[in-house]
């Protein structure tokens, strides 16, 4: 299967299913619901993540800013190397760490004399983020970029206005000089400790200013404002996950407290802002490449359960991968890319639903029903649901059955769905299949749910 019919496969839900007449229960309470930018963004599912820097060189995670540029000195690196890599797993953006916490920068800035111009790398004259960029658009990818606020090498951080001053600087190099950036990737790390220096980061003109110089960009925090951290940093969403949350329970990127945690891994069901997952995790141990781990990344069982936990819980994977001291993403990830991308390939290959008989209920005030007809019995491990999230996200509950004939078992159960809910049961013989769905307070549109399902020992 070439990477159009799995596209197809498995983003053409909707319009794939033969509708029955338009059967929908009234709702009067608007639903939150997403952006352009925040939909094409959730669409795309996969995102690799590359850190790369000072700490590649010194095999740390985080810098302390003392680092000497001259030990950067990638011997051949090679951005398209990078975007074909991510382009064959079949992600469709890419985020580079433009500047991690040891405050060096992988493109010439006027802003600081610790960049790659300090470095001997192409004689000072070079530019990752250029190349970076370059290679993405090369490929047909959506560029990405990290920029931390937690910066230990500048003098001015911890003289709030001034920093605050140099960080605009930094931004709005990084937006105007490289065109269309589609996510800007703010961490909410401080590890000053008590003793350290206190920065206060001005994140509304942080956000006013990407907003005003790359508007389709979707800005990623803690606390959005378009899509947020899932909450923890190996790669499972919540379940349930709401893409709505309410915006007072993290209202700056960092903020900890009680609840914080639970905030960003569940959402809100009735959160008045639309702010979907995002879920960062690492291929390997490590954010940075480390030659000893070469021997732990992830295997493609583990890949594939990492696509179940984030975009199976609607989320989006953003997948690190790290180029090494080479300015290569390893042989050994490449490869491990390459199987996960044909893992989900052949899974989600043949939906068996797809030409099913299809009816559709409102039972009741919030409550309607999805019933398949797949024509002959068949064995079925998996299922996808999907619910339109152009309309925002409705489904608070629901329970999947099966039957041969009308023997009904349960195969599944959940609450929300969202952009997609991926589940696994174990395989079944059957030729109907049934949807009951429980509305979060409102009206549930059961022409609006796509119900996919695959045989997982078929592939
Ligand atoms: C965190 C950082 O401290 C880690 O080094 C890494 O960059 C991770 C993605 O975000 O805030």
């Amino acid at each position: 299967m070439n990477r159009r019919s799995f596209l197809q496969v498995t983003a053409g839900g909707f319009a794939a299913c033969s509708l029955p007449p338009r059967v929908q229960a009234r709702s009067t309470t608007p639903r939150p619901h997403p952006s352009a930018s925040q939909l094409a963004w959730q669409r795309d599912e996969l995102a690799l993540f590359l850190h790369f820097g000072v700490n590649t060189f010194t095999d740390r995670e985080w810098g302390d800013g003392q680092e000497n540029p001259s030990i950067f000195s990638p011997s051949a690196l090679d951005a398209r190397q990078w975007a074909r890599a991510a382009r064959n797993a079949g992600a469709r953006a890419l985020i580079l760490t433009a500047k991690h916490h040891d405050g060096f920068c992988l493109w010439p800035t006027r802003t600081t004399g610790h960049s790659v111009a300090a470095s001997p790398w192409r004689s000072g004259q070079g530019d990752v983020v250029r190349e970076f960029v370059d290679a993405c658009r090369a490929e047909g990818l959506k560029a990405g970029l990290y920029l931390s606020p937690w910066d230990r090498n500048n003098p001015a951080y911890g003289d709030s206005p001034k920093y605050n001053n140099l960080y605009c600087d930094q931004l709005s190099e990084l937006l105007t000089r490289y065109g269309p950036i589609a996510e800007v990737w703010f961490d909410g790390a401080n590890g000053e400790g008590p003793n350290g220096k206190r920065q206060t980061y001005d994140w509304p003109r942080f956000f006013r200013l990407v907003r005003q110089l790359q508007p389709n960009a979707v800005i990623f925090s803690d606390a959005g404002p378009d899509v947020r951290w899932c909450g923890n940093e190996n790669g499972t969403a919540g379940d349930p996950n709401w893409s709505t949350v309410n915006p007072d329970a993290v209202p700056v990127p960092g903020a900890d407290g009680p609840g914080v945690i639970d905030a960003l891994q569940h959402g809100d069901r009735g959160g008045t802002v639309w702010r979907p997952a995002e879920v960062d995790v690492s291929i390997r141990p490590g954010w940075f490449y480390h030659s000893a781990e070469d021997d732990r990344v992830r295997a493609v069982d583990n890949l594939e359960s990492l696509y179940f936990s984030s975009v199976g819980r609607n989320g989006k994977l953003l997948l690190n991968v790290p180029p090494t001291r080479e300015g290569l993403l390893h042989a050994t990830d490449v490869a491990r890319l390459a199987l996960f991308r044909a893992r989900l390939a052949s899974l989600f290959e043949h939906d068996l639903a797809r030409d099913a008989r299809r009816a559709s209920s409102v039972i009741g005030p919030g409550s309607a029903e999805v019933e398949l007809d797949l024509g002959r019995t068949m064995t079925i491990g998996v299922a996808r649901l999907e619910e339109d999230i152009t309309r925002g996200q409705s489904v608070a509950g629901y329970t999947l059955y099966g039957a041969v004939d009308r023997d009904w078992q349960i195969l599944s159960r959940g609450s929300t769905i969202g952009y997609a809910k991926l589940d696994r049961f174990a395989p079944v013989t059957l030729r109907r299949v049934r949807l009951a769905l429980e509305g979060g307070g409102g009206a549930v549109t059961p022409q609006s749910i796509a119900v996919r399902l695959y045989n997982p020992l078929a592939r």
